[in-house]
């Protein structure tokens, strides 16, 4: 065998054995051993031979180190050796340290870093090797490495699952949060906004439930507007839905105008919503309805010219005498017209439509109001919500009685000219007579209460309601009433729509 100091170090002996004779190696190293200090060597210098005759890589050389040399002066780099060998890459070393911290050591960070003598994993793993009875070295070893990764694995998984449950807990009260944010508005659109954040959410299935029944109080609620389609083509009249309520009808003995046939006054209940046309029928909403049907409209009309009310050939609401665009009120139209064209709207559309009851009219020409017009008691005002007998119709009437003030128009007005009343509605007083569905009475002794029509009788007359642009002051008022034949047609004759809801 060759000198031992010829090793040197930074000399392995591998390079000179070969890897497949390390059989021989041993033997020599052990050779070495036994030989024993000579020369002069002292105990320190046999070592420090011996040292530098083996390589870290090898687990066999550095066992052998460890068992001849204990407490020696390479202990630790032999230990290290030892523990390079086992392999472990970073992954594996964090999982050691999770381990470790898994039974309450403390190895620092888990960054896969051991580090040496003295660092802080390295006294973790000193410390779980006393703890469990073992060789407190500092370094793990193969079977301890599995025992700790094993432990960190689990506590892994624990923290992972614990992780979720905690997310799981946090998105829980997040959806419990957006829910009672949508019952505080408790709104078809708050509901939805809900269920655009959690579609599946904990609360999706009563979501929808209460969207649906929110979507459908929503939707008749007072004030709201609609057209319904129309089978042919094209939009109805605009609707404006009216809350149910209950009011006072007729009129107080006092009332400015009074006639008998308005009282005696009694109050009404209106049980459901329903919807009515926002403005009295059309011209052109009329002319839709002739024009798909053929109805024969007539040629004849009750209009004032010369000075004169007579029955005049050759009109009809498509000529009343004066010039109309399709916005104007529909006029020369009678009881049966108004009928036919609310029965044709209800084919078209699939919904009830009809004229109004008398009660119902008088309701919502009321909108909320007591008062003997909806602007006020008077007729100071009227010029601002009404077309009636005014300054111009006076300029060209000038024996005609008529408010003071100036409406701008001395026959029919595109409707919506002036402003609405309580429930959305233009026109109700003035601009033409409304048509409704009732026979004639001559006192409400024995009327319906419960906002039906009134169909017992005089059906011969029905009921027309609000005065017209051809009317004094004392005609526009919530509470008069007139009859007419149900097949007469005048100039200052229209009609308003009702239509039930579903
Ligand atoms: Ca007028
Ligand atoms: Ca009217």
């Amino acid at each position: 065998m060759s000198e031992p100091t010829r090793g040197g170090a930074g000399l392995p002996m591998r390079g000179r054995w070969g890897l497949g004779r390390a059989w021989a190696r041993a033997a020599c190293l052990l050779a070495l051993l036994w030989a024993g200090p000579a020369g002069g060597q002292t105990a320190e210098e046999v070592e420090e031979v011996f040292w530098q005759s083996v390589v870290c890589e090898d687990a066999v050389e550095m066992r052998l180190y460890l068992e001849e040399y204990p407490g020696g002066t390479y202990e630790a780099e032999a230990r290290a050796c030892l523990e390079a060998g086992l392999g472990l890459d970073q992954a594996a070393r964090r999982l050691v340290q999770r381990g470790l911290a898994a039974v309450g050591q403390a190895p620092g960070p888990a960054d896969g870093l051991f580090g040496g003598p003295g660092a802080q994993t390295r006294e973790a793993i000193r410390e779980w090797q006393k703890a469990k009875r073992l060789e407190a070295t500092g370094y793990v070893t193969g079977e301890q490495a599995a025992a700790l990764m094993e432990l960190g694995r689990a506590a892994a998984q624990e923290a992972a699952q614990a992780a979720e449950e905690q997310a799981a807990q946090e998105a829980a009260r997040a959806d419990d949060a957006a829910y009672a944010e949508a019952e505080r508005t408790n709104t078809a659109e708050g509901y939805g906004a809900y269920l655009a954040a959690y579609p599946t959410g904990q609360h999706a299935a009563t979501a929808r439930e209460r969207q649906a029944a929110r979507e459908e109080a929503e939707r008749w609620r007072a004030g709201r507007t609609f057209r319904d389609s129309l089978r042919s083509g094209g939009t109805g009249p605009e609707m404006v839905v009216v809350p149910a309520g209950t009011y006072q009808m007729g009129s107080p003995s006092y009332e400015g105008g009074r006639d008998d046939d308005e009282g005696p006054v009694h109050q009404v209940t209106i049980a459901e919503p329903f919807a009515v046309g926002v403005y009295e029928v059309r011209r052109e909403e009329y002319a839709q309805f002739v024009e798909a049907t053929g109805y024969a409209g007539g040629n004849a009309c009750w209009t004032y010219e010369g000075g004169e009310w007579a029955d005049r050939a050759g009109r009809s609401w498509r000529d009343a005498g004066y010039r109309q665009s399709g916005q104007h009120p529909v006029v020369c139209v009678n009881w049966e017209d108004a009928r036919a064209y609310a029965a044709w709207l209800s084919r078209q559309t699939g919904q009830g439509y009809r004229l109004l009851s008398e009660a119902e009219w008088e309701y919502v020409a009321r909108g909320g109001t007591a008062t003997a017009r909806y602007w006020g008691e008077g007729e100071t005002g009227q010029c601002r919500h009404a077309n009636g007998a005014d300054a111009t119709a006076k300029r060209e009437h000038p024996d005609w009685t008529t408010v003071a003030c100036t409406d701008g128009h001395a026959r029919t007005a595109p409707v919506g000219s002036y402003a609405e009343n309580g429930y959305g509605l233009y026109d109700v007083l003035g601009n033409v007579w409304e048509w409704v569905a009732d026979c004639w009475h001559e006192s409400y002794e024995g009327a319906p209460r419960d906002g039906q029509a009134w169909t017992g009788g005089d059906c011969s007359r029905r009921v027309l309601r609000g005065g017209s642009w051809s009317d004094v002051p004392g005609f526009l008022r919530s509470a008069i009433r007139l009859r007419y034949t149900a097949g007469s047609r005048y100039v200052s004759n229209g009609f308003r729509i009702a239509r039930s809801l579903d």
